[in-house]
Protein backbone atom coordinates (compact mmCIF):
# COMPACT_ATOMS: atom_id res chain seq x y z
CA UNK A 1 0.00 0.00 0.00
CA UNK A 2 0.94 3.65 -0.94
CA UNK A 3 1.72 5.62 1.86
CA UNK A 4 0.56 9.22 1.68
CA UNK A 5 2.95 12.42 -0.21
CA UNK A 6 4.93 14.80 2.12
CA UNK A 7 2.87 17.48 3.86
CA UNK A 8 5.78 19.84 1.83
CA UNK A 9 5.65 22.23 -0.55
CA UNK A 10 6.93 20.39 -3.38
CA UNK A 11 3.97 17.51 -2.61
CA UNK A 12 0.91 19.87 -1.06
CA UNK A 13 -1.61 21.71 -3.00
CA UNK A 14 -1.39 22.48 -6.71
CA UNK A 15 2.40 20.12 -6.23
CA UNK A 16 0.15 17.11 -5.15
CA UNK A 17 1.06 14.20 -7.38
CA UNK A 18 -1.32 13.67 -10.61
CA UNK A 19 0.03 10.15 -11.24
CA UNK A 20 -2.68 10.06 -13.90
CA UNK A 21 -1.91 8.71 -17.45
CA UNK A 22 -4.94 10.51 -19.39
CA UNK A 23 -6.01 10.67 -23.01
CA UNK A 24 -9.19 13.55 -23.71
CA UNK A 25 -10.25 14.27 -26.78
CA UNK A 26 -12.00 17.14 -28.05
CA UNK A 27 -11.29 19.43 -24.96
CA UNK A 28 -14.14 22.36 -24.60
CA UNK A 29 -13.24 25.61 -25.57
CA UNK A 30 -14.81 27.79 -22.65
CA UNK A 31 -14.22 31.28 -24.28
CA UNK A 32 -12.70 32.57 -27.55
CA UNK A 33 -11.57 30.29 -30.58
CA UNK A 34 -8.35 28.55 -30.82
CA UNK A 35 -6.95 30.10 -34.41
CA UNK A 36 -7.77 27.48 -37.24
CA UNK A 37 -4.12 27.58 -38.52
CA UNK A 38 -3.03 26.17 -35.53
CA UNK A 39 -1.87 22.82 -36.59
CA UNK A 40 0.61 20.50 -34.24
CA UNK A 41 2.06 19.37 -31.23
CA UNK A 42 2.78 20.76 -28.22
CA UNK A 43 4.86 18.79 -25.97
CA UNK A 44 5.31 19.22 -22.40
CA UNK A 45 7.52 17.57 -19.52
CA UNK A 46 5.65 17.52 -16.09
CA UNK A 47 7.73 15.63 -13.38
CA UNK A 48 5.11 14.02 -11.43
CA UNK A 49 6.51 11.09 -8.70
CA UNK A 50 4.86 7.62 -8.80
CA UNK A 51 6.34 7.14 -5.38
CA UNK A 52 6.49 9.18 -1.91
CA UNK A 53 10.04 9.86 -1.49
CA UNK A 54 12.01 6.63 0.14
CA UNK A 55 13.32 9.31 2.47
CA UNK A 56 10.54 11.02 3.84
CA UNK A 57 11.26 14.48 1.46
CA UNK A 58 12.86 15.01 -1.90
CA UNK A 59 12.58 18.06 -4.39
CA UNK A 60 9.91 18.18 -6.94
CA UNK A 61 12.54 18.43 -9.47
CA UNK A 62 13.17 14.07 -9.19
CA UNK A 63 9.34 13.57 -9.90
CA UNK A 64 9.20 10.65 -12.39
CA UNK A 65 8.51 12.27 -15.90
CA UNK A 66 5.44 12.35 -17.15
CA UNK A 67 5.02 13.83 -21.01
CA UNK A 68 2.18 15.51 -22.23
CA UNK A 69 0.82 16.14 -26.04
CA UNK A 70 -1.65 18.92 -26.40
CA UNK A 71 -2.80 18.50 -30.27
CA UNK A 72 -4.00 20.90 -32.10
CA UNK A 73 -6.32 20.40 -35.32
CA UNK A 74 -8.35 23.16 -36.88
CA UNK A 75 -9.59 24.93 -33.97
CA UNK A 76 -9.79 21.49 -31.85
CA UNK A 77 -7.50 20.46 -29.04
CA UNK A 78 -7.03 17.01 -27.77
CA UNK A 79 -5.05 16.39 -24.82
CA UNK A 80 -2.69 13.35 -23.46
CA UNK A 81 -0.30 12.33 -21.02
CA UNK A 82 2.06 9.18 -20.38
CA UNK A 83 4.85 8.36 -18.33
CA UNK A 84 8.53 7.92 -19.36
CA UNK A 85 8.92 4.53 -18.67
CA UNK A 86 12.43 4.62 -17.43
CA UNK A 87 14.89 2.23 -15.67
CA UNK A 88 14.05 4.05 -11.88
CA UNK A 89 9.99 4.17 -12.61
CA UNK A 90 10.03 0.52 -13.64
CA UNK A 91 12.15 -0.67 -10.46
CA UNK A 92 9.81 1.50 -8.46
CA UNK A 93 7.06 -0.38 -9.74
CA UNK A 94 8.18 -3.55 -9.56
CA UNK A 95 9.13 -2.59 -5.45
CA UNK A 96 6.03 -1.03 -5.87
CA UNK A 97 7.88 1.82 -3.53
CA UNK A 98 10.25 4.73 -3.92
CA UNK A 99 13.65 3.17 -4.21
CA UNK A 100 15.43 6.33 -4.72
CA UNK A 101 17.20 8.47 -2.37
CA UNK A 102 19.15 12.13 -2.38
CA UNK A 103 18.16 14.29 -5.27
CA UNK A 104 20.88 13.07 -7.65
CA UNK A 105 22.66 11.46 -4.95
CA UNK A 106 23.12 7.83 -6.08
CA UNK A 107 25.08 7.37 -2.47
CA UNK A 108 21.49 7.42 -0.71
CA UNK A 109 19.54 4.85 -2.68
CA UNK A 110 18.32 1.60 -1.83
CA UNK A 111 20.38 -1.22 -2.78
CA UNK A 112 17.91 -2.88 -5.00
CA UNK A 113 18.72 0.20 -7.75
CA UNK A 114 22.30 1.42 -6.18
CA UNK A 115 24.73 1.98 -8.86
CA UNK A 116 27.56 3.91 -9.20
CA UNK A 117 29.00 3.10 -12.61
CA UNK A 118 29.55 6.71 -14.66
CA UNK A 119 29.00 4.85 -17.61
CA UNK A 120 25.29 3.35 -16.72
CA UNK A 121 23.93 6.12 -14.14
CA UNK A 122 22.50 8.26 -16.66
CA UNK A 123 20.80 5.91 -18.23
CA UNK A 124 19.95 3.92 -15.11
CA UNK A 125 18.62 6.79 -12.38
CA UNK A 126 17.41 9.72 -14.70
CA UNK A 127 13.50 10.54 -14.22
CA UNK A 128 13.61 12.08 -17.83
CA UNK A 129 11.49 14.67 -16.47
CA UNK A 130 12.83 18.33 -18.02
CA UNK A 131 11.99 18.64 -21.64
CA UNK A 132 10.51 17.03 -24.51
CA UNK A 133 12.59 17.97 -27.92
CA UNK A 134 11.77 16.88 -31.60
CA UNK A 135 15.18 16.27 -33.87
CA UNK A 136 15.69 14.26 -36.40
CA UNK A 137 12.47 12.81 -36.30
CA UNK A 138 12.44 11.81 -32.86
CA UNK A 139 10.79 13.01 -30.07
CA UNK A 140 12.90 12.78 -26.97
CA UNK A 141 12.88 13.46 -23.62
CA UNK A 142 15.54 15.14 -21.61
CA UNK A 143 16.63 15.68 -18.13
CA UNK A 144 20.71 16.79 -17.52
CA UNK A 145 21.43 13.86 -15.08
CA UNK A 146 21.52 11.33 -17.90
CA UNK A 147 20.64 9.88 -21.70
CA UNK A 148 17.68 11.18 -23.68
CA UNK A 149 14.64 8.67 -23.73
CA UNK A 150 12.89 8.36 -27.22
CA UNK A 151 9.00 8.37 -27.66
CA UNK A 152 6.69 7.26 -30.19
CA UNK A 153 4.77 10.92 -31.18
CA UNK A 154 1.57 9.52 -31.62
CA UNK A 155 0.79 7.22 -28.75
CA UNK A 156 3.90 8.76 -26.09
CA UNK A 157 5.20 5.51 -25.29
CA UNK A 158 8.64 4.66 -24.62
CA UNK A 159 10.77 3.59 -26.96
CA UNK A 160 13.91 3.30 -24.87
CA UNK A 161 16.99 4.80 -24.29
CA UNK A 162 18.82 7.36 -27.20
CA UNK A 163 22.14 7.21 -27.73
CA UNK A 164 23.08 7.95 -30.70
CA UNK A 165 23.19 4.39 -32.38
CA UNK A 166 25.41 4.05 -29.71
CA UNK A 167 27.86 6.57 -30.79
CA UNK A 168 27.16 9.36 -27.39
CA UNK A 169 30.05 9.28 -25.37
CA UNK A 170 28.81 11.55 -22.67
CA UNK A 171 26.87 9.61 -20.03
CA UNK A 172 24.45 12.79 -19.33
CA UNK A 173 22.66 15.39 -22.02
CA UNK A 174 21.09 18.79 -20.92
CA UNK A 175 17.35 19.22 -21.11
CA UNK A 176 18.32 22.54 -22.68
CA UNK A 177 19.88 22.09 -26.17
CA UNK A 178 20.35 24.77 -29.09
CA UNK A 179 18.67 24.12 -32.44
CA UNK A 180 20.12 26.39 -35.52
CA UNK A 181 17.01 27.10 -37.99
CA UNK A 182 19.69 27.80 -40.57
CA UNK A 183 21.73 24.22 -40.65
CA UNK A 184 19.10 22.04 -38.85
CA UNK A 185 22.22 20.67 -35.98
CA UNK A 186 21.27 20.45 -32.92
CA UNK A 187 23.95 21.88 -30.29
CA UNK A 188 23.97 19.78 -26.85
CA UNK A 189 26.31 19.33 -24.09
CA UNK A 190 26.25 17.31 -20.64
CA UNK A 191 28.21 18.29 -17.48
CA UNK A 192 29.04 15.54 -15.24
CA UNK A 193 29.84 13.79 -18.54
CA UNK A 194 32.15 10.72 -17.33
CA UNK A 195 30.66 10.27 -13.93
CA UNK A 196 28.90 12.56 -10.43
CA UNK A 197 30.64 15.86 -9.56
CA UNK A 198 32.78 15.86 -12.18
CA UNK A 199 34.36 19.07 -14.11
CA UNK A 200 34.11 17.20 -17.28
CA UNK A 201 31.78 18.55 -19.77
CA UNK A 202 31.13 17.55 -23.24
CA UNK A 203 29.87 19.10 -26.54
CA UNK A 204 28.07 17.86 -29.36
CA UNK A 205 26.42 18.44 -32.10
CA UNK A 206 23.81 16.55 -33.88
CA UNK A 207 23.16 16.81 -37.82
CA UNK A 208 19.72 17.54 -39.06
CA UNK A 209 19.20 14.34 -39.43
CA UNK A 210 19.86 13.24 -35.88
CA UNK A 211 23.28 11.99 -36.86
CA UNK A 212 26.01 12.51 -33.55
CA UNK A 213 29.02 15.12 -35.94
CA UNK A 214 30.65 16.43 -33.30
CA UNK A 215 31.45 15.38 -29.26
CA UNK A 216 34.60 17.08 -27.73
CA UNK A 217 35.24 17.34 -23.58
CA UNK A 218 36.70 19.89 -21.60
CA UNK A 219 37.33 20.94 -17.97
CA UNK A 220 35.24 23.44 -16.03
CA UNK A 221 36.73 25.44 -13.69
CA UNK A 222 34.58 23.76 -11.01
CA UNK A 223 31.65 20.68 -11.19
CA UNK A 224 28.69 23.47 -11.79
CA UNK A 225 25.07 22.88 -12.09
CA UNK A 226 25.38 24.31 -16.32
CA UNK A 227 21.39 23.94 -16.74
CA UNK A 228 21.13 25.82 -20.29
CA UNK A 229 24.03 27.22 -22.19
CA UNK A 230 23.93 29.31 -25.50
CA UNK A 231 25.09 29.55 -28.76
CA UNK A 232 25.06 31.56 -31.67
CA UNK A 233 25.74 31.82 -35.08
CA UNK A 234 29.35 32.16 -34.43
CA UNK A 235 30.38 31.50 -31.22
CA UNK A 236 29.15 28.78 -28.24
CA UNK A 237 29.06 29.70 -24.60
CA UNK A 238 29.09 27.09 -21.59
CA UNK A 239 28.38 29.48 -18.28
CA UNK A 240 29.91 28.40 -14.92
CA UNK A 241 27.62 29.91 -12.24
CA UNK A 242 29.39 29.17 -8.63
CA UNK A 243 26.26 26.33 -7.69
CA UNK A 244 28.76 23.32 -7.49
CA UNK A 245 28.55 19.91 -7.00
CA UNK A 246 31.26 17.93 -4.17
CA UNK A 247 31.42 14.43 -4.18
CA UNK A 248 32.46 14.23 -0.15
CA UNK A 249 29.30 16.28 0.16
CA UNK A 250 27.33 13.64 -1.80
CA UNK A 251 28.86 10.32 -0.05
CA UNK A 252 28.54 11.85 3.16
CA UNK A 253 24.78 11.78 1.91
CA UNK A 254 24.37 14.97 1.07
CA UNK A 255 23.03 17.71 -1.70
CA UNK A 256 24.37 17.48 -5.04
CA UNK A 257 24.50 21.00 -4.93
CA UNK A 258 25.53 24.23 -3.22
CA UNK A 259 25.87 27.52 -3.81
CA UNK A 260 29.07 30.00 -3.11
CA UNK A 261 28.32 33.66 -3.63
CA UNK A 262 32.40 34.17 -2.97
CA UNK A 263 33.23 31.93 -6.06
CA UNK A 264 32.93 33.86 -9.17
CA UNK A 265 31.01 33.14 -12.17
CA UNK A 266 32.90 32.04 -15.41
CA UNK A 267 31.97 32.16 -19.02
CA UNK A 268 33.77 29.93 -21.70
CA UNK A 269 33.48 31.22 -25.23
CA UNK A 270 34.64 29.06 -28.33
CA UNK A 271 34.56 29.99 -32.29
CA UNK A 272 32.01 27.42 -33.29
CA UNK A 273 34.70 26.52 -36.06
CA UNK A 274 37.32 26.18 -33.48
CA UNK A 275 37.64 23.33 -30.78
CA UNK A 276 37.31 23.52 -27.32
CA UNK A 277 41.15 23.80 -26.59
CA UNK A 278 40.57 27.35 -27.90
CA UNK A 279 38.09 28.54 -25.24
CA UNK A 280 38.49 32.24 -23.84
CA UNK A 281 37.30 32.61 -20.54
CA UNK A 282 35.20 35.90 -19.12
CA UNK A 283 34.72 36.00 -15.21
CA UNK A 284 32.16 38.06 -13.01
CA UNK A 285 33.46 38.55 -9.66
CA UNK A 286 29.76 39.83 -8.08
CA UNK A 287 27.14 36.74 -6.91
CA UNK A 288 25.63 35.65 -10.21
CA UNK A 289 23.25 32.50 -10.86
CA UNK A 290 20.63 31.79 -13.64
CA UNK A 291 19.03 28.98 -15.26
CA UNK A 292 18.01 30.39 -18.79
CA UNK A 293 19.32 32.19 -21.77
CA UNK A 294 17.09 33.92 -23.41
CA UNK A 295 19.08 34.22 -26.55
CA UNK A 296 22.55 35.23 -28.35
CA UNK A 297 24.37 36.89 -30.98
CA UNK A 298 27.64 37.58 -32.31
CA UNK A 299 28.58 40.37 -34.08
CA UNK A 300 32.44 40.00 -35.43
CA UNK A 301 34.29 39.49 -31.87
CA UNK A 302 31.83 40.57 -30.09
CA UNK A 303 29.30 38.04 -28.26
CA UNK A 304 26.03 39.11 -26.60
CA UNK A 305 24.05 37.24 -23.73
CA UNK A 306 20.98 37.67 -23.06
CA UNK A 307 19.71 36.00 -19.62
CA UNK A 308 18.26 36.95 -16.16
CA UNK A 309 20.80 37.22 -13.70
CA UNK A 310 20.32 36.55 -10.39
CA UNK A 311 22.12 36.88 -6.92
CA UNK A 312 21.10 33.37 -5.78
CA UNK A 313 19.51 29.97 -7.33
CA UNK A 314 15.21 30.11 -7.13
CA UNK A 315 15.57 26.83 -5.65
CA UNK A 316 14.98 26.63 -1.58
CA UNK A 317 16.67 22.88 -1.32
CA UNK A 318 19.62 24.67 -3.18
CA UNK A 319 19.45 27.58 -0.79
CA UNK A 320 18.80 25.17 2.17
CA UNK A 321 22.20 23.26 1.51
CA UNK A 322 24.54 26.33 0.68
CA UNK A 323 24.39 27.56 4.65
CA UNK A 324 23.61 30.81 3.78
CA UNK A 325 21.42 33.91 5.37
CA UNK A 326 19.86 34.09 1.80
CA UNK A 327 15.77 33.42 1.35
CA UNK A 328 14.79 32.36 -1.66
CA UNK A 329 12.71 36.01 -2.10
CA UNK A 330 15.66 37.70 -1.10
CA UNK A 331 17.53 37.40 -4.20
CA UNK A 332 17.77 40.77 -6.49
CA UNK A 333 17.65 39.86 -10.22
CA UNK A 334 17.54 41.34 -13.63
CA UNK A 335 17.09 40.49 -17.63
CA UNK A 336 20.82 41.59 -18.56
CA UNK A 337 22.91 41.20 -21.61
CA UNK A 338 26.72 40.59 -21.45
CA UNK A 339 28.69 41.38 -23.83
CA UNK A 340 31.78 39.43 -23.86
CA UNK A 341 34.58 40.63 -26.47
CA UNK A 342 36.99 38.25 -27.70
CA UNK A 343 39.17 40.87 -29.58
CA UNK A 344 39.59 42.72 -25.69
CA UNK A 345 42.67 41.73 -23.41
CA UNK A 346 40.34 42.05 -20.79
CA UNK A 347 38.10 38.90 -19.32
CA UNK A 348 35.55 41.19 -17.79
CA UNK A 349 32.12 41.22 -18.95
CA UNK A 350 30.14 44.58 -19.82
CA UNK A 351 26.61 44.37 -18.13
CA UNK A 352 23.27 46.48 -19.01
CA UNK A 353 19.95 45.88 -17.63
CA UNK A 354 17.62 44.86 -20.93
CA UNK A 355 14.16 44.35 -18.36
CA UNK A 356 12.83 43.44 -15.28
CA UNK A 357 13.72 39.86 -13.58
CA UNK A 358 11.75 37.16 -14.57
CA UNK A 359 12.25 33.72 -16.16
CA UNK A 360 11.16 31.27 -19.09
CA UNK A 361 12.55 33.18 -21.73
CA UNK A 362 11.80 32.15 -24.79
CA UNK A 363 12.30 33.85 -28.61
CA UNK A 364 10.92 32.58 -31.74
CA UNK A 365 12.54 29.29 -33.24
CA UNK A 366 13.84 31.82 -36.39
CA UNK A 367 15.57 34.09 -34.10
CA UNK A 368 17.66 31.46 -32.39
CA UNK A 369 21.59 32.22 -32.57
CA UNK A 370 20.89 35.88 -33.98
CA UNK A 371 20.56 39.51 -33.72
CA UNK A 372 17.10 39.68 -32.59
CA UNK A 373 14.15 42.47 -30.92
CA UNK A 374 11.14 40.14 -29.08
CA UNK A 375 11.12 37.72 -26.48
CA UNK A 376 8.35 36.53 -24.44
CA UNK A 377 8.86 35.79 -20.49
CA UNK A 378 7.61 35.94 -17.13
CA UNK A 379 7.30 37.55 -14.32
CA UNK A 380 5.96 37.59 -10.09
CA UNK A 381 3.80 41.07 -9.68
CA UNK A 382 2.92 41.72 -6.28
CA UNK A 383 0.62 44.04 -7.60
CA UNK A 384 -1.39 41.13 -8.75
CA UNK A 385 -1.83 39.88 -5.34
CA UNK A 386 0.29 37.70 -2.66
CA UNK A 387 2.33 34.91 -4.00
CA UNK A 388 0.73 31.13 -5.37
CA UNK A 389 2.34 28.42 -4.34
CA UNK A 390 3.21 26.04 -7.33
CA UNK A 391 6.42 24.18 -8.71
CA UNK A 392 9.72 23.57 -7.82
CA UNK A 393 10.39 27.52 -7.09
CA UNK A 394 7.72 28.64 -4.52
CA UNK A 395 5.38 31.42 -5.93
CA UNK A 396 4.21 31.12 -9.33
CA UNK A 397 4.75 33.56 -12.05
CA UNK A 398 1.59 35.48 -12.75
CA UNK A 399 2.48 37.54 -15.50
CA UNK A 400 3.12 36.80 -18.70
CA UNK A 401 5.83 40.02 -20.71
CA UNK A 402 6.53 40.51 -24.25
CA UNK A 403 9.78 42.81 -23.81
CA UNK A 404 11.19 44.36 -27.14
CA UNK A 405 15.15 44.19 -26.31
CA UNK A 406 15.93 47.01 -28.84
CA UNK A 407 13.40 49.30 -27.45
CA UNK A 408 12.51 48.17 -23.91
CA UNK A 409 9.31 48.07 -24.34
CA UNK A 410 7.00 45.73 -22.19
CA UNK A 411 3.55 44.47 -23.13
CA UNK A 412 2.17 42.37 -20.33
CA UNK A 413 -0.74 40.55 -19.17
CA UNK A 414 -1.82 40.09 -15.20
CA UNK A 415 -3.48 37.18 -14.27
CA UNK A 416 -5.03 38.19 -11.17
CA UNK A 417 -4.76 36.87 -7.11
CA UNK A 418 -5.84 33.39 -8.24
CA UNK A 419 -4.26 32.00 -11.16
CA UNK A 420 -0.41 31.22 -12.05
CA UNK A 421 0.37 30.27 -15.24
CA UNK A 422 3.41 27.61 -16.27
CA UNK A 423 5.79 27.96 -19.27
CA UNK A 424 4.32 29.43 -22.28
CA UNK A 425 5.19 27.85 -25.73
CA UNK A 426 5.83 30.21 -29.01
CA UNK A 427 3.68 29.15 -32.01
CA UNK A 428 4.72 30.54 -35.17
CA UNK A 429 1.93 31.62 -37.70
CA UNK A 430 1.71 31.15 -41.95
CA UNK A 431 0.69 35.17 -42.05
CA UNK A 432 3.28 37.43 -43.11
CA UNK A 433 3.79 39.44 -40.51
CA UNK A 434 2.27 37.62 -37.97
CA UNK A 435 3.90 37.13 -34.57
CA UNK A 436 2.04 34.07 -33.82
CA UNK A 437 0.94 32.85 -30.64
CA UNK A 438 1.38 31.85 -27.28
CA UNK A 439 0.23 29.13 -25.39
CA UNK A 440 0.34 27.83 -21.93
CA UNK A 441 -1.55 26.54 -18.93
CA UNK A 442 -3.05 28.61 -16.36
CA UNK A 443 -3.28 27.37 -12.69
CA UNK A 444 -7.36 27.96 -11.08
CA UNK A 445 -6.03 28.16 -7.44
CA UNK A 446 -9.65 28.81 -6.49
CA UNK A 447 -10.83 25.55 -7.99
CA UNK A 448 -7.71 23.74 -8.52
CA UNK A 449 -8.43 22.95 -11.89
CA UNK A 450 -6.40 24.17 -15.01
CA UNK A 451 -7.38 25.60 -18.18
CA UNK A 452 -5.01 26.33 -21.45
CA UNK A 453 -4.99 29.83 -22.70
CA UNK A 454 -3.61 31.39 -26.35
CA UNK A 455 -2.93 34.60 -26.61
CA UNK A 456 -1.76 36.74 -29.57
CA UNK A 457 2.08 36.44 -29.24
CA UNK A 458 2.02 40.40 -30.56
CA UNK A 459 -0.14 41.36 -28.03
CA UNK A 460 0.12 39.22 -24.47
CA UNK A 461 -2.07 42.66 -23.21
CA UNK A 462 -4.73 41.59 -24.84
CA UNK A 463 -5.59 38.48 -22.76
CA UNK A 464 -6.49 35.39 -24.08
CA UNK A 465 -7.89 34.64 -28.04
CA UNK A 466 -8.92 31.30 -26.47
CA UNK A 467 -9.62 29.89 -22.92
CA UNK A 468 -9.76 26.10 -23.12
CA UNK A 469 -10.90 23.61 -20.30
CA UNK A 470 -9.06 20.43 -19.13
CA UNK A 471 -11.22 18.27 -16.80
CA UNK A 472 -8.30 17.56 -14.47
CA UNK A 473 -5.61 19.50 -12.29
CA UNK A 474 -2.19 19.34 -14.21
CA UNK A 475 0.54 18.96 -12.09
CA UNK A 476 3.07 22.42 -13.05
CA UNK A 477 5.10 21.33 -16.08
CA UNK A 478 9.09 21.88 -16.61
CA UNK A 479 9.76 22.74 -20.44
CA UNK A 480 7.49 22.46 -23.14
CA UNK A 481 8.03 22.34 -27.15
CA UNK A 482 6.25 23.21 -30.59
CA UNK A 483 5.98 21.21 -33.37
CA UNK A 484 4.53 21.97 -36.43
CA UNK A 485 1.66 19.68 -38.13
CA UNK A 486 4.18 19.64 -41.25
CA UNK A 487 7.35 18.15 -38.97
CA UNK A 488 5.85 14.36 -38.43
C1 LIG B 1 16.00 22.32 -13.27
C2 LIG B 1 15.06 21.33 -13.47
C3 LIG B 1 15.38 20.02 -13.15
C4 LIG B 1 16.63 19.73 -12.66
C5 LIG B 1 17.56 20.73 -12.49
O1 LIG B 1 14.65 24.10 -13.99
C6 LIG B 1 17.24 22.02 -12.79
C7 LIG B 1 15.72 23.71 -13.57
C8 LIG B 1 13.23 19.21 -13.64
O2 LIG B 1 14.52 18.97 -13.27
O3 LIG B 1 16.93 18.45 -12.32
FE1 LIG C 1 15.21 24.68 -17.65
Amino acid sequence: MTAPFPKTMDYQGFNAPNRIEAQIYDLVVAEGEVPAEINGAWFRCIPDPQYPPMLGEDTYLSGDGMVSKVWFENGHVDYQQRYVMTERLKAERKARRGLHGKYRNPYTDDPIVQNLDAETLGVTRTAANTTPIWHGGRLLALKEDGRAHELDPETLETKGVFDFGGKLRTATMTAHTRYDPETGELHFYGYQADGIASKTVSYCVADKDGNLIREEWFEGPYSSLMHDFVVTRDHVIFPFFPLTADLDRLKGGGHMFAFDPEAPTWFGVMRRDQSVKEMRWFKYDDPACSFHFMNAFSDGDKVFVDFGRSTAPPFPFMLETSNLDITPGSARSAYVRWELDLSANSDAVKETVIGPPGDFPRVADKDFMREYEIAWYQRFDIEQGPPNIVGPVGPGFNTISRLNVKTGDLRSFGFGPHRTIQEHVHIPSKQDGHEGYLAFVVDLHETMGSEIWVMEAAHPENGPLARIEIPMRLRCQVHGNWVDADQF
